[in-house]
């Protein structure tokens, strides 16, 4: 991992040398800056939070607002849903997008032109941590548009995370720090809020192969597959067992806060199957969490996989299809696929 230059490079200066390079169009440079000043908008919402009168439940008093989910919203995703969608409509990037927060995908209004892109994105994910001042984040996905079609719909989205251009989140937490990749590495740019820029803070992020720490709900222990329960029951068992090592363990209930501290420091992060979630597949959503992410962690060194094949492999199904997650340091990862594979 390189500190940043003394030199200071702004996302807007970073984005244009990646197109001098080759690496993204000026389309796709585009869609990147628009979703970043949307960021800017969400981590100034959240971070008025009572102030903004932007906590708790959307809705009224006993009718919350329910997404397709079927989970309560908060009143700071939907506003981030919002913000993200106003900022995208008229840019003439995009074709179509698609959010957690929407039961189906929106094509760019014919009011507007319409560009080669399909986003998705989780506008505020771990949102249960808003109200309790825990880091959240937004987390987005980039797609290509496929040829010929003009009025996309939700199928055009079904590509698996390999076919990603680009993919990114960005945390709020005691920094705003959005962290991309366009294929060429995982670089993260700190929100200079003085100035009001995202500044490249760690060109090319690396994540370390191996670990001694891992991140799970282990309140879900007693619901989880026999091949879980024994990669986990080893971990715990540490130096005196078959790891041969202590393990330290880290859960913050919010995805983008501990994918970030190990694209940081390394680590593994786990949301496996379970018999709470087996019948819709997972947790995570596989389109706009589990697929970014992934995408993140491999350009960053790291390994990413539903437990039983890499992630990025999986063929979607459903917009808002869940997927178990095993990501971070690869070697790490590697174990944990050997255990799901012995139980096969
Ligand atoms: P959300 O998109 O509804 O916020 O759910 C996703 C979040 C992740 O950020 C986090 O890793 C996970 O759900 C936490 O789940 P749990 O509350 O079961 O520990
Ligand atoms: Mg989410």
């Amino acid at each position: 991992m390189s500190p940043a230059t003394s030199d200071p490079i702004s996302l807007t200066r970073f984005l244009i040398e990646e197109k001098r390079a080759g690496r993204i169009n000026p389309e796709l440079r585009l869609l990147i800056e628009v979703v970043a000043r949307a960021c800017k908008r969400i981590s100034v919402a959240v971070g008025k939070g009572a102030l903004g009168g932007v906590l708790g439940d959307a809705g009224s008093p006993g009718a919350a607002s329910i997404n397709i989910q079927g989970e309560a919203q908060k009143k700071l995703d939907v506003l981030s849903n919002e913000i993200l969608l106003e900022a995208n409509a008229w840019g003439g990037h995009l074709a179509a997008l698609a959010s957690e927060e929407m039961d189906h995908s929106q094509p760019i209004p014919d009011v507007h032109p319409r560009g080669n892109y399909l986003l998705l994105f989780d506008p505020l994910d771990g949102s249960s941590n808003i109200d309790v001042n825990v880091s959240v984040g937004t987390i987005f996905s980039v797609l290509r548009c496929p040829e010929g079609v003009t009025t996309p719909a939700d199928e055009h989205f079904l590509q698996p995370g390999t076919a990603q251009v680009a993919a990114g989140y960005c945390v709020y937490g005691p920094q705003t720090t959005l962290v991309l990749t366009v294929g060429h590495g995982t670089h993260a740019f700190t929100l200079d809020r003085e100035v009001g820029s995202f500044m490249l803070t760690v060109r090319d992020m690396r994540i370390p192969e191996d670990t001694r720490e891992f991140a799970v709900n282990a309140s879900n222990q007693r619901f989880w597959e026999p091949p879980m329960q024994a990669y986990v029951g080893d971990l715990l068992a540490g130096k005196d067992g078959p790891r041969g090592k202590d393990f330290n363990m880290r859960w913050i209930a919010s995805m983008v806060a501990d994918v970030h501290r190990i694209l940081t420091r390394g680590g593994i992060f786990s949301y496996p199957l379970d018999s709470k979630c087996a019948s819709k597949g997972g947790k995570l959503r596989l389109m706009y969490e589990a697929n970014p992410m992934s995408f993140l962690v491999e350009q960053a060194g790291g390994a990413a996989s539903t437990g039983r094949q890499r992630l990025l492999e999986v063929q979607p199904t459903g917009l808002h299809q869940r997927v178990p997650v095993f990501l971070g340091s690869k070697r790490e990862v590697e174990v944990a696929v050997r255990y799901h594979l012995a139980h096969a």
